[in-house]
């Protein structure tokens, strides 16, 4: 039986927007670790809540290994305060090597990293979806990789309006690259949302690159206040410290979205996003190659 172990504070936000952190609206995610081993036992709960929650599985070395490399290419452009620890990823307050650079080769180096990708890409991730999906497995290439520092946060969404042009039984991994606590931003869950077929048929029909200029959100984001979807439709807000090891599966249309980060100690939060499939399926050719381009380019 999960147990309430989240120690919340007053207020949570998103985008500035306060969560209600009332018992009813506002909880813990749980951990599916029980279910280890029984692929019809991890489908069912997934059907049951839309995600799946794997406390200290991947590989605890290879994330930090991935974390040194992503902190170190932060660096590298002076994003760290470097009379701090290195592994925090303090953030040293100056941007003006981010203007230098160039924004998207930046973050195309952020993804290229050879132990973030042995990370999203291989050993227990690739063993987890093997088992999850039965059968060959195939991961979309790009690595969202995602840096976030104090006051930023990503709204409410579903990812397939970014990721909609091949099959819908496609998962995201959200992964940890570090502790996430709740002052940093972790990524919270809008529990019941992945049932909710009316928000599929009209938000969730959007495709951002198809429809750019004419839909009605002016981007992915459903809204970046999370009180929304919840007062319209229902639903409880999820979320949880994550520590490094641990693994966030979701689906299509698991409306998530990011907690904003107030690290007292102005540490940047890192984690990464990734997609996998079943390889017979068809796949969003977007986010596939050496190099893809994601959404926002066709
Ligand atoms: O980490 C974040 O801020 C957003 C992640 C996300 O939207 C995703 O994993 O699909």
């Amino acid at each position: 039986m999960a147990t309430q172990t989240l120690v919340l504070p007053e207020t949570l936000t998103s985008n500035g927007n306060a969560f209600d952190l009332s018992g009813e609206t506002f909880g813990e995610l749980r951990d599916a670790n029980g279910l280890l081993g029984s692929a019809g036992a991890l489908r069912e709960r997934f059907a049951e809540d839309g995600y799946l929650l794997l406390r200290n599985y991947l590989d605890t070395e290879k994330v930090l290994a991935a974390r040194r490399e992503l902190i170190g290419r932060l660096d590298d452009i002076g994003l760290i305060d470097g009379t701090k620890p290195f592994m925090d990823a303090v953030f040293s307050g100056d941007t003006s090597g981010i203007s230098a650079t160039d924004r998207q080769q930046f973050a195309r180096d952020l993804r290229s990293g050879p132990a973030v990708k042995e990370v999203c890409f291989t050993g227990r991730v690739m063993e987890f979806f093997a088992q999850f999906f039965g059968d060959e497995v195939l991961h979309l290439d790009y690595i969202w990789v995602r840096n976030v520092r104090r006051g930023a946060a990503t709204g409410c969404h579903f990812d397939w309006v970014y990721m909609g042009r091949g099959t819908r039984n496609l998962m995201t991994a959200w992964i940890p690259q570090g502790d996430v606590p709740l002052s940093d931003g972790p990524l919270a869950i809008l529990h019941g949302s992945h049932k909710w077929h009316e928000l599929q048929q009209t938000y969730g029909a959007i495709d951002v690159d198809r429809d750019k200029d004419k839909n009605p959100y002016g981007g992915g984001w459903l809204t970046k206040n999370p009180i929304q979807p919840q007062e319209r439709y229902g639903g409880k807000w999820l979320t949880t410290e994550f520590a490094p090891g641990d693994l966030l599966v979701f689906g299509m249309f698991t409306l998530h979205c990011a907690i904003d980060n107030e690290s007292p100690q102005n540490r940047i939060r890192l984690s990464t996003d990734t997609r996998y499939q079943l390889a017979s399926e068809p796949a969003d050719e977007r986010w596939i190659g050496d190099d893809p381009f994601g959404h926002g380019m066709m």
